[in-house]
């Protein structure tokens, strides 16, 4: 599968790991857009948020856990932070294997739009 998170995980191409276990692993994002940017990925390959089966809701949960996990070890879990799944185009969603970012380190704007 031509999957570049998929090749990620299959050590294909590098990354900076900072966290990984049966499930999940995290890395410090390439472009980063916060002081702290990292993605958990999930070892399983699920194109969108559109794809998240019955079955798959324990692991998005412990995606979820495990992000605010590194925000605690990195210290901002008190001050704040933000996790975001961008799903397809309007999300601006470029890589299709569900990532959560998870930003923070400093005040981030917020809406969007
Ligand atoms: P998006 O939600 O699909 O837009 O996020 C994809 C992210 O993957 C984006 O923040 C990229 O900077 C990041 N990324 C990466 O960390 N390493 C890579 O080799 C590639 C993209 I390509």
């Amino acid at each position: 599968m031509d999957c570049l998170f998929c090749k990620i995980l299959n050590k294909e191409i590098p990354a900076d790991v900072i966290y990984e276990d049966d499930q999940v692993i995290a890395f410090n994002d390439i472009n980063p857009q916060a002081p702290t940017h990292v993605l958990v990925i999930p070892r399983k390959h699920i194109a969108t948020t559109n794809e998240i089966a019955d079955e798959d809701t324990a692991l998005v949960g412990h995606m979820v856990q495990v992000a605010g996990k590194i925000a605690k070890e990195q210290g901002f879990d008190e001050s704040g932070y933000r996790t975001v799944f961008n799903c397809n185009d309007h999300g601006g969603q470029t890589v299709h294997h569900i990532h959560l970012h998870l930003l923070g380190g400093k005040p981030l704007g917020w809406p969007p739009y």
